[in-house]
């Protein structure tokens, strides 16, 4: 059901060519692009008119009006199960909790007397957030991407989501009665890369946003790629991935679930666990078999995703080559099921999120840990962070000089213009001083 990489024995290689042994799922956002390029540029000049469309061929349903209207959500809400709302509540008031501390404050560095730089945080003013709503329809994303931007300030936010023919072309209920739990009242039925355009370009109905985040299926980060540099986005991902690095005090029965948890999401969905212990690895293996059996999802997601090239248990000579592993690789999610965990985990430096000993599965950081699940995938943890207040805040320095501060300096910022060849930005300085360069310190 799952293969495996046997790296012990010889020395582990470095860098890239020790990623090279690593699974990972094909997830080619690039040979996608070229498919929603048409679909972008619908929207663009056909607006509203364009989404109708798209939602009628790809969602079945023709719809009466994009934007959801108020009492869509307040039903919504009203018909919620009690026990879901109780959930989603929780949720929200943990993911509040630890996102309110993400807040930066203004600071100012006094660089020398007289001259200041202050940094500023200041909110995106707009932003569209998106909910997948086909294989997934995961009100907990919409937490997860909703919390943070209040928290950091955004003035307006809005939500879109694909149009359910079951639903007379409304979004999933659920997504909107969490929209209406968090108090998103802007919400659109549009799915996929149209959804992303609605936001880059804005619509008669939805006016353009500053910057799109959320989760969504390889045309949602194709139309991410597609509007790079237009707007702001969080990141393209990619499939799911879980890697547990356990020794051989970990549970198999434990690992084993944790594993299949996140095989659940998509067949591309990778399960990796990195071990020095071969009898955990078999124990992990004969528990996978029946724990498979015993769930839902099994031959769509789990089994594929299991047997795919993306997963592997990876066998390494102990817990220090297991932490090059982990660290080659950056996986999106990943636990530290050995002794002494806390201290393992200090030494990961490249992972979304890190879920330390056996009381902390992912599960957990799925919907209530408090923590983010939109967490960098495909190797990317090793250049970026999950989704946080700091995603939808701006720093902006304010340089505050006096004339004397500026005279102590004027001589070096001459000097580098003229060695970049640039005269003209010397002769700002001068200009101040009576054409001269001021002596300085
Ligand atoms: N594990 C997914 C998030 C999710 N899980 C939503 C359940 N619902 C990516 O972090
Ligand atoms: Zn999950």
């Amino acid at each position: 059901m799952i293969s495996r990489i046997d790296l012990r024995g010889d020395a582990l290689p470095e860098g890239p060519a020790l990623r090279d042994l690593l699974p990972r799922a094909d997830f080619d956002v690039s040979a996608a692009l070229e498919k929603v390029r048409p679909i972008c540029e619908a929207v663009h000049h056909r607006g509203d008119a364009a989404l109708i469309d798209f939602a009628e061929k790809f969602d079945g349903v023709r719809l009466t009006s994009v934007r959801v209207p108020a009492k869509a959500l307040t039903d919504a809400l009203e018909q919620l199960d009690p026990a879901v709302r109780a959930a989603l509540e929780e949720s929200i008031r943990r993911a509040r909790t630890v996102h309110r501390e993400q807040r930066r404050t203004t600071h100012t560095t006094q660089v020398v007397p007289g001259g200041t730089v202050t940094e500023k945080w200041v909110p995106v003013e707009r932003v569209g957030l998106y909910a997948p709503g086909g294989r997934s329809v995961y009100p907990s994303s919409v937490i997860m991407n909703v919390v943070p931007a209040q928290e950091a300030g955004v003035p307006s936010i809005a939500l879109a989501s694909p149009a359910q023919a079951e639903f007379d072309g409304l979004p999933h209920p659920t997504i909107l009665a969490a929209c209406a739990l968090l108090g998103v009242d802007e919400v659109y039925a549009a799915g996929g890369a149209t959804a992303v355009a609605m936001f880059a370009y804005g619509t008669e109905s939805c006016p353009p946003a500053n910057m799109v985040t959320g989760p969504g299926n390889i045309w949602v980060a194709a139309a991410k790629r597609y509007f790079t540099g237009v707007i702001g986005i969080d990141s393209e991902a990619g499939p799911t991935e879980i890697a547990v690095l356990a020794d051989d005090t970990a549970d198999p029965v434990h690992v084993a679930a944790d594993l299949i948890s996140q095989a659940e999401h998509d067949p591309l969905a990778a399960a990796v666990l990195v071990t020095d212990s071969v009898a955990l690895a078999d124990a992990v293996e004969k528990e996978l078999a029946p724990q498979v059996e015993a769930t839902k999802h099994i031959e769509d997601r789990i089994r594929p995703s299991l047997a795919g090239r993306q997963s592997a248990i990876v066998l390494v000579d102990g817990v220090d080559e297991g932490l090059r592993v982990v660290n080659a690789y950056g996986a999106e999610h990943l636990e530290i099921q050995t002794a002494d965990a806390a201290a393992v985990a200090e030494r990961v430096v490249n992972a979304g999120a890190i879920f330390i000993g056996p009381w902390a599965p992912v599960s957990l950081g799925d919907y209530a840990a408090g923590s983010n699940h939109v967490l960098p995938t495909g190797g990317c943890a090793c250049h970026s962070s999950g989704l946080s207040v700091q995603s939808f805040l701006r720093g902006i320095h304010i340089v505050d000089y006096t004339k004397d501060a500026l005279a102590e300096v004027a001589h070096h910022v001459v000097t580098l213009a003229e060695a970049e060849d640039l005269p003209a930005h010397g002769a700002a300085i001068k200009a101040r001083f009576g054409w001269k360069v001021p002596e300085g310190k």
